[in-house]
């Protein structure tokens, strides 16, 4: 039997999965969920992912949530190349990078820049989690301005918030320029579900306009035109931005909006050439 994946095309999380899939070879059955339209918040979801949310795969009667740990189950379960170090160092350096997606990175860190910048009232349940400590929109913030600060106001993000998400990504892409400075992979010398981890993240940043991150780090702008050139990339990627227009949309305020997100940046490791 395929294994089902419950997904959605703009999920990066789902794209993680998307992508170790294609990287192993293995045929799967989708079953979109419209988190849009709230789709993934019906009973019969909530039963297999009880915290409302897509990825959910099932194999062999088994449900399996968390993108994570279903990344995990592909290289286990199923044949086809590696997507793991052999060696046990190696491995924990590559569960130490697909934790730190889990630990930040994913949210609040890209939901407030997709948010923000896509200029989308976003998702119910996610803008539930951001409610609490986040409908700051009215602090003052000398430095978003203008278009900016309408995106913020209409998303309920502060500009704190965004500065620490766009912090958060910073830092990440500095130690990836750290690690691939002296290895090929995120993991060291194999392809590994490290590098898998931070595709979709770093083609959404890509998307979002916010390509300077890596301008002066040409290690992780030479890792991302290899992850882009691999066929995965475009199977599990680029081939399900969904709806297209939304991706414009990141295209066109990022552009917008990028001097204004560095200057919020404000200071930053510039790494020698
Ligand atoms: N830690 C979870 C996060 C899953 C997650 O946040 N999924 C998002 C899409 S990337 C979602 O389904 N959001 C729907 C919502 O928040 O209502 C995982 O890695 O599977």
């Amino acid at each position: 039997m395929k294994p089902v994946l419950y997904h959605h095309g703009m999920s990066v999380c789902a794209a993680k999965v998307r992508m170790a899939f294609a990287e192993k070879g293995i045929d799967w059955e989708g079953r979109y969920v419209d988190i849009r339209a709230g789709e993934s918040h019906t009973p019969e979801y909530l039963s297999l992912n009880p915290k409302g949310v897509v990825p959910t795969l099932i194999h062999d009667d088994t449900v399996i949530v968390e993108s994570t740990v279903i990344c995990e189950y592909i290289q286990d379960a199923f044949d086809g190349p590696d997507l793991a170090p052999t060696d046990a160092a190696s491995r924990a350096w590559m569960r130490n990078w697909t934790k730190r997606i889990d630990e930040g990175l994913h949210f609040p860190a890209t939901a407030a820049l997709t948010f923000v910048i896509a200029g989308r009232p976003g998702l119910p349940k996610a803008v539930e989690r951001f409610t609490p400590g986040m409908a700051m929109a009215t602090d003052p913030e000398p430095t978003a301005p203008g278009r900016l600060r309408d995106l913020l106001e209409a998303t309920g993000i502060s500009a704190s918030t965004l500065r620490a998400a766009l912090r958060t990504f910073d830092k990440a892409i500095a130690d990836m320029e750290a690690a691939l400075k002296g290895q090929p992979w995120l993991a060291g010398e194999t392809f590994s579900l490290a590098d898998i981890s931070f595709a979709p993240y770093v083609t959404r940043l890509d998307c979002l306009q916010l390509g300077w991150l890596w301008d002066h780090r040409p290690a992780v702008a030479d890792w991302y035109q290899r992850m882009g050139s691999r066929p995965s990339h475009k199977l599990a990627i680029t081939d399900w931005f969904d709806p297209i227009e939304e991706i414009e949309a990141m295209k066109r305020n990022g552009h917008e909006t990028g001097p204004v997100l560095r200057a919020l940046l404000g200071n930053r490791e510039t790494p020698p050439s």
